[in-house]
């Protein structure tokens, strides 16, 4: 099938899952189509079944905003009918399912007909796309797209509780790709370098962005490193980076941390980490969480949206109250102060995360494409 994939290109979850999608269907010998504002970050594969397809914005004195939509939706008629593509394929709602309506109907006029698939990831629908500003336009591009998905049932959930949805919802977990991502069992775990060998390792990949809750990690540290050697590799950039770094000051356990900025080693530094701390305000589902499960690192995360069908209780780490870091600690410390306890978890994190392999939901979205493209045209 020739398949057109819309994400944000830029290292956040939606972005990171739409992009490994993508690799793995053209692994398959479908055709698929980039079509983005820039180069996604994790599209790192030559295949001749793999296109990219940049939106380009033009800059006018008389625009206070850039109108990307209409820049979106006038590359995907250009490029559906040029590729004559099957099905377009969009990751997150805002503005993407928007744009893709627009492209549908504009190629409908011209006798193209070609069904819309949105993949819903979560802020699209609980931050920002239940706004005021966004609700009507993000509840129509829901109501008229023709497959829509949710990357897990909380998600599914609230989406139907905060809009009027008439369309079903079908949830298609996020995946790992065990094969071609490198895990803890093929990586060169180069532990020395960033901690001494009597050290636990704690980690935080964030966009550090206020739903992280970055000073909560700080916080958990703080008390974990009272009882437990340790360090903590705080990876990723955004908006809270500077107050955690001064948080951190204040705690006097700055040498204790390593900022390490945005990575393209994220499964390097998973794999060397004893323990993965998550404490997000929110999450429909948590795709750091489960890359960490992936590299055998046990989590504490935060009670909360799509979470716990992810990290489970009492098996591949534990799960406190959101803001609730004392009970946060105490379970990192729990896992921390037995080896052997330690291990089982991470040995359980890593086997539980064998359900999300590409190998069991890679097929749901074939389904699903050959299920609409039946019914559609
Ligand atoms: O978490 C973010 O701020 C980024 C955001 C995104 O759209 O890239 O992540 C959302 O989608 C991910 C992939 O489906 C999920 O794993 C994250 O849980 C979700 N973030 C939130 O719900 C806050």
């Amino acid at each position: 099938m020739k398949i057109g994939i819309v994400c944000y290109p830029t290292y956040g979850g939606s972005g990171v899952l739409a992009t490994e999608l993508g690799m793995a269907l053209a692994r398959k010998g479908h055709e698929v189509h980039f079509v983005t504002s820039h180069q996604p970050v994790r599209l790192d594969f030559l295949n001749a079944n793999l296109f990219f397809h940049e939106v380009f914005v033009e800059e006018y004195p008389l625009f206070h905003f850039q109108p990307y939509e209409l820049a979106l939706s006038s590359k995907l008629v250009e490029v559906v009918e040029k590729y004559k593509l099957d099905i377009l394929h969009v990751h997150y709602a805002i503005p993407h399912a928007y744009a893709a309506y627009m492209s549908k109907q504009m190629l409908g006029q011209k006798g193209i007909h070609i069904p819309i698939v949105t993949t819903l990831h979560g802020t699209d629908i609980t931050l920002v796309g239940s706004h005021p500003f966004y609700k009507t336009a993000v509840e129509f591009s829901i109501n008229n797209s023709d497959v829509v998905t949710a990357v897990s049932e909380s998600l599914r959930t609230d989406t139907l509780r905060l809009f009027t949805i008439y369309n079903k919802i079908q949830v298609i977990y996020n995946f790992i790709d065990f094969e071609h991502q490198k895990t803890w069992e093929d990586e060169d775990c180069l532990r020395q370098s960033l901690a001494k060998d009597e050290e636990k390792v704690i980690t935080h990949v964030s966009n550090f962005r206020p739903v992280k809750r970055v000073n909560d990690v700080i916080t958990i540290f703080n008390k974990i490193q009272k009882k437990v050697k340790s360090k903590l590799l705080m990876v990723g950039d955004g908006p809270e980076r500077e107050k955690a770094e001064i948080y951190a000051k204040e705690l006097g356990i700055k040498d204790k941390i390593l900022f390490l900025g945005k990575s393209d080693e994220v499964r390097k530094i998973l794999c060397l980490s004893d323990l993965f701390l998550l404490p997000s305000e929110t999450e429909s589902f948590g795709l750091a969480a489960l890359e960490a499960m992936a590299a055998r690192t046990t989590v504490i995360s935060s009670n909360t949206g799509g979470l716990p069908e992810v990290n489970i209780q009492g098996k591949t780490g534990f799960l406190c109250d959101v803001g609730d870091t004392e009970a946060m600690a105490k379970k990192a410390i729990y896992l921390l102060e037995s080896e052997d306890r330690l291990n089982e978890f991470k040995d359980q994190a890593y086997q539980y995360s064998q359900k999300f392999s590409i190998d069991n939901i890679l097929p749901k979205y074939e389904q699903v494409y050959r299920e609409v493209k039946s019914d559609c045209c």
